[in-house]
């Protein structure tokens, strides 16, 4: 597994074409954990758009080689080597049989053939498949698959491949058989198998032409009360899909398979999409209303892919956004839509909460990464591991960028450029230059300069300056585009300025929205939100007959991925969070304000200056409290202060201390000033009765629970520990449950921990023990907790580390602790003494050797280390440095020596 020699650059201007194409395979698969022997009979020719190559070479890892035929005849001159098979004196087209064996059970990559608790799963994405076969395993040569599968019955009852089973039957020695067939030409990435003890629940439906559907999901036995949700979520995607962009699925039969062991979320395989346990498994005991909505948007996400992915997918993997930030974008609508009501989704509001969270996890983790060392273009240029580059960028970023043609051309424009897409492309393996074309000719316009989204890496700023002319009633608005202080990686890549799809309407002196007319128009238009297509590096906007001095709202629903300047006072952000008609410039006013006022607390709190909190800040707050004509979700992501890592990073130096401090001493202020609103809203938003997983119901659940935990920060939280200890034994959901925990755990922190918080936590344990899910949850708990000098948070993971139920091999296992630690716990983890940076280098190393693709994951959590303190930077730096020096795979060894580079 060990791949010790220098990384290999793979660079996006090096694309070629294959020198062969593959147009059929027949796979058969004999199925042993240790040693699975896979035949494999491909149809081959040459290439006629390539040049003319002297060898065959295929893709193979960890494969043992057994033997060759070509045309029905032994082939001696296939030479097998560590990273495949060269294949010499090949003719024209031809039939070759390859035959290799495989061990599953010692597959702990997670990539490949394996096994997880005593069934065979694949993930061939994205370099997967050769890790089962010999094969052009690239995305842009694609083949129609039959897939044979034999296995023992009573070992492996259920045998599934991508496609529709043509027939299934016993064999001799209590073995049986199952044969599958895909019809549609696919890459090797979206080929998959399931073989196991596994069980179903299943529906059919009619697709809008009438054809029935088999639905199936496949959980083991004692999971099967948990699929209700996902079964519901994909059909509702089915629907979606055929009713906005008027895409029917393809297939007569569609399953979901669930998997404990996952590296990532799910996997969109042709027909059988292969999901994390996470995003599969939910009943309100169990589940969260984060879990549930999370569940809906990942069964959505695969289930598009099978049009944007499958029937048309990516030439190269340069081109990954293509697919990847594609389908985010069709996620995010279908959840937006759905919190919106499911008929048209119309309710503005609730489809505002769901952007806001989008705009949220951008905002924290996409400009994050933008401004580190792996900073990379929506289409990077180059990269030493693909794995490493399933990112926050081409996937969010990509999605903004996606969402940019919409919001220029409009829902039914972008359905035009849609359309398009798939009748020029349909079968293909295509470029995002592809998809720009198909949108651009289908509304009629030159959409050269929007190349720079895919190109240029780096968060652009939008600075802009107001003047209003109160003689001639006319008000101009100038933006000025540029990246500010960019990190090296990106600046190489900025070239010129950006089309931004930049949405404003200004805001008069009663809140109301003015009629926007800008000095080339005869009149006003009807809508009071304008997006202005600001294409050069300065660019200016009149408005006329503006007949008072109006307040602007920019950048309104967030209609471009930049970071907006514009130096508004605090009395005029209050009163945009009282008023903007936009929701989600409502939100944002309330974030810039708590951002600035929170970002010069800690810079006090870091000099050990003295802290004070304006009364306007606190006043603005209490107004969104208790303002009713706001639904209770919108006001739960109003009142949440910007995190702990998206502050730290907006300091000039990073002080995970001090951003800790100035935000406890924040919502410390607000729990004591608000106390008896805190309270009210409390007992109004308790949702009695049975459980509902509806979004208003989830709203309610998120606002009383958010107040819980402001409650904890009163100076006597004894009060809000009976409450929460009564919440916990009382709930009837997790949400409720895991909530109340929470707020136990860290209640307790000042006191090094407290009888409830123990009580509680020892019940949730016993309770959910055979639930890893919610186990994970326990784990995390336990990790994201409040820490104290007396018991500091490591020493709490270090301990955990030896808990009987920690499995370092289960990704989601590691993820709950490790990750959460190191990632989500910024003021524990970056503990001054170096704690937390030799707890991450030891996992970093022990995960390398057993999961490349997690562990450069995990590696990831250090990368901005140049921008923190020195005392931090330093122990940081050691840490990095000790991770280079052991880790073998080229996954770690990337992200590290980029970080130190
Ligand atoms: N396409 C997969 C991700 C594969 C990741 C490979 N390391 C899931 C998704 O985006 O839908
Ligand atoms: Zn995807």
């Amino acid at each position: 597994m060990a791949d010790t020699a220098t990384p290999n650059v793979i660079r996006r201007a090096d694309y070629a074409p294959p020198a062969f194409l593959i147009d059929t395979v027949a796979l058969e698969f004999d199925l042993l954990p240790e040693r699975t022997v896979v035949k494999n009979t491909m149809r081959v020719r040459r290439n006629p758009d390539a040049s003319r190559a002297a060898h065959l070479e295929l893709m193979g890892e960890q494969l043992e080689f057994v033997s060759a035929t070509l045309d029905g005849q032994p082939f001696a001159n296939a030479h097998a080597h560590e990273h495949g098979l060269v294949l010499d004196n090949v003719p024209e087209n031809f039939e070759l049989t390859l035959t290799s064996i495989c061990n599953p059970a010692a597959n702990t990559t997670l990539s490949g053939l394996y096994v997880s608790s005593g069934n065979f799963f694949t993930q061939c994405e994205a370099e997967g498949f050769r890790r089962i076969t010999y094969f052009l395993d690239r995305p842009d040569v694609m083949a129609t698959y039959t897939v044979t599968l034999r296995a023992s019955k009573a070992d492996y009852p259920v045998l599934l491949s991508n496609g529709n089973l043509l027939e299934e039957g016993d064999l001799p020695d209590g073995r049986h058989f199952a044969r599958w067939e895909d019809p549609f030409r696919k890459p090797s990435y979206l080929f998959a198998l399931v073989a196991g003890k596994l069980v179903a629940l299943e529906e059919r439906v009619k697709t809008g032409s009438g054809k029935e559907k088999l639905l199936q999901v496949w959980v083991e036995p004692h999971d099967l009360d948990k699929t209700r949700h996902a079964m519901d979520s994909l059909i509702h995607s089915i629907r979606w899909d055929e009713e906005r962009f008027g895409l029917e699925l393809d297939l007569d039969r569609f399953m979901i398979v669930a998997v404990s062991d996952f590296n990532m979320g799910a996997m969109e395989n042709k027909g059988l999409n292969i999901f994390n346990t996470k995003y599969v498994l939910a009943n309100p005991e169990t589940a969260t209303d984060t879990d549930f909505a999370n569940i809906e948007a990942v069964v959505g996400h695969e289930y598009f892919h099978n049009w944007t992915g499958n029937r048309v997918t990516c030439r190269d993997w340069f081109q990954l956004s293509l697919k990847e930030g594609l389908t985010v974008f069709r996620d995010q609508e279908f959840s937006a839509d759905m919190a919106g009501g499911e008929t048209d989704g119309s309710d503005e509001a609730a489809r505002a909460t769901k952007r806001i969270e989008d705009v949220r996890v951008l905002r924290q983790m996409q400009f994050a990464e933008d401004a580190g060392p792996m900073a990379h273009p929506v289409r990077p240029e180059s990269y030493v591991e693909i794995n490493n580059f399933y990112t926050m960028t081409v996937y969010e970023k990509g999605s903004e960028v996606v969402r940019m043609y919409q919001t220029l051309f409009g829902r039914e424009g972008f359905r035009k450029g849609m359309d398009l897409y798939f009748k020029r492309h349909d079968g293909q393996a295509v470029t995002c230059d592809d998809f720009r074309h198909a949108l651009a000719d289908a509304n009629g316009r030159d959409l050269a300069q929007f190349e720079r989204w895919y190109s240029q890496a780096g968060t652009p700023r939008v600075s802009v300056r107001t003047r209003y002319d109160a003689a001639q009633q006319r008000y101009s608005v100038t933006l000025a585009q540029g990246y500010g202080e960019a990190a090296p990686a990106a600046r190489e890549t900025q070239k010129g300025p950006l089309l931004i799809p930049f949405a404003i309407g200004l805001i008069g002196k009663d809140g109301k929205d003015l009629p926007l007319q800008l000095e080339s128009e005869a009149q006003a238009s009807d809508s009071t939100t304008r997006v202005l297509e600001f294409t050069q590096t300065e660019q200016t906007f009149t408005f006329v007959n503006v007949e008072q001095e109006p307040l602007p709202s920019l950048l309104r629903n967030f209609s471009a991925p930049v970071i907006v300047e514009y130096d508004y006072s605090a009395d005029q952000l209050a009163f945009l969070l009282a008023h903007d008609s936009d929701p989600f410039n409502r939100w944002e006013a309330g974030q810039r304000l708590a951002t600035r006022e929170l970002l010069t607390l800690a810079g006090r709190a870091a000099s050990g200056a003295e802290l004070q909190l304006d009364d306007s800040v606190a006043a603005a707050f209490a107004r969104v409290l208790t303002d009713e004509s706001l639904s209770p979700a919108f006001r739960e992501l109003a009142l949440m202060l910007p995190s702990e890592a998206y502050l730290a990073e907006q300091m000039a130096e990073s002080n995970p201390a001090a951003v800790h401090a100035a935000r406890q001493f924040v919502r410390k202020r607000l729990a004591n000033a608000l106390k008896d609103d805190w309270l009210k809203i409390y007992e109004q938003h308790r949702t009695p009765g049975p459980y509902e997983a509806t979004p208003a119901a989830a709203g309610h659940r998120a606002l009383k629970n958010l107040a819980l935990s402001y409650l904890t920060e009163l100076d006597d939280p004894a009060e809000t520990v009976r409450l929460a200890s009564a919440q916990y034994d009382a709930a009837n959901n997790m949400t409720d449950r895991a909530a109340a925990l929470s707020v136990l755990l860290n209640a307790s922190a000042a006191n090094g921990g407290s009888a409830e918080a123990q009580h509680a936590l020892d019940d949730f344990y016993r309770r959910f023990e055979k639930e890893p899910l919610v186990i994970d949850k326990w784990f995390a708990l336990q990790a994201t907790q409040r820490g104290s000098a007396q018991r500091p948070v490591i020493d709490v993971v270090r301990k955990l580390m030896t808990h009987p139920a920690f499995n370092l091999k289960n990704p989601n296992r590691a993820r709950s602790l490790i990750f959460s630690f190191c990632a989500a716990n910024p003021a524990q983890f970056h503990a001054e003494d170096g704690s937390g940076y030799a707890f991450w280098a030891d996992q970093v190393i022990a995960l390398d050797a057993i999961n490349p693709q997690v562990a450069a994951r995990l590696a990831r959590s250090l990368e901005l280390w140049r921008r923190f303190t020195p005392t931090l930077r330093e122990g940081m730096r050691a840490a990095l440095e000790k991770v280079a020096s052991q880790v073998k795979s080229r996954d770690v060894r990337e992200i590290v020596e980029k970080a130190l580079a």
